[in-house]
């Protein structure tokens, strides 16, 4: 697992060239949710392919950018969901993006997911390991080397809220939950970065991040195999929660690598509120 980290390590640092670097502007196509490509996801996908393929043990590739898995190592024991830069657009306006990987055994159910790693691409380059019982936070420094910072823990109640969806669409429950808990002080921290969104709640101490089903997407519009997923089990290795409104995510089974869930990330308590106002 190590080489594997090594290999996100050494992607991070040629990705993050690219953001201060390269072409931000559109490509001229589309990947298979139908978002059009920047210039940016599909060479990031690039050198995170080109960095996995180094990897013996790495068996296969699914990344959001491609329609179809990619097999790499015949006899690898793993395989890679990933999103290699979500929030891309955002780059644009100088905000931070981030890159996502779920590191699976046999197949791309949660209860399959062996560890799991995030990049933030911000002021700082920080990785976020989660793995073996602990969720780990790693900070570029530099000399170009990752550092272990600290351990990220989760309070079982925190203070920030976090609401994506077109707030239009949201159904009736959910709009007066997330009205119910702005009610209680909470701030609102959204920048339409699912990795900086959720990253500042791990570092904050806690609160609740939820993109929902609504009225226009019925299954929400996040990831289960490359973004959904590897978060929940970050959240739960710090001692969060991650549903789906009912049940934990992590017992969830994609259909197609593609697919995507409704999303809840939080400390326990704003969790127990979801569950709550989801009829649980
Ligand atoms: P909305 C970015 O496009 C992304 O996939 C996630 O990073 C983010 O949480 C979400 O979409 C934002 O979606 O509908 O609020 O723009």
């Amino acid at each position: 697992m190590t080489e594997i980290f090594n290999a996100i390590k050494a992607s991070a640092i040629r990705i993050r060239y690219a953001i201060e670097n390269d072409d931000t502007g559109y490509s001229h196509n589309q990947n298979a949710t139908g978002d059009v490509q920047l210039k940016l996801d599909i060479k990031s996908d690039f050198i995170i392919e080109e960095e996995f393929s180094k990897i013996s043990t790495v068996k296969e590739l699914a990344s959001e950018e491609k329609e179809h898995v990619k097999p790499m190592h015949k006899n690898g024991k793993y395989l890679i969901g990933y999103d290699p830069l979500d929030g891309s657009s955002l780059a644009d306006v100088n905000l931070s993006v981030g890159s996502i990987f779920g590191i699976y055994e046999d197949d791309y159910r949660g209860c399959n997911l062996k560890a799991s790693v995030y990049v933030v691409y911000g002021p700082r380059v920080e990785i976020v390991i989660g793995y073996d019982g602990r969720v780990e936070l790693h900070r570029l420094d530099a000399d170009h080397e990752f550092h272990f910072i600290q351990l990220i823990n989760l309070d079982n109640k925190g203070k920030l809220n976090s609401p994506g969806g077109t707030q239009k669409n949201w159904l009736p429950h959910h709009k007066e939950m997330i009205e119910s808990i702005f009610a209680d002080g909470y701030r609102l921290r959204y920048s339409g970065g699912m990795v900086p969104d959720l990253h500042q709640i791990l570092l904050k101490g806690g609160g609740l991040f939820s993109y929902p089903a609504t009225s226009d997407v019925p299954k929400g519009k996040l990831r289960m195999t490359f973004e959904v997923f590897p978060f929940a089990q970050i959240y739960e290795l710090a001692g969060g929660q991650a549903i789906d409104g009912k049940q934990r995510l992590l017992d969830m089974t994609p259909e197609h690598i593609h697919d995507t869930t409704p999303c809840f990330f939080g400390s326990n308590e704003e969790i127990e509120r979801v569950k709550l106002a989801y009829g649980n």
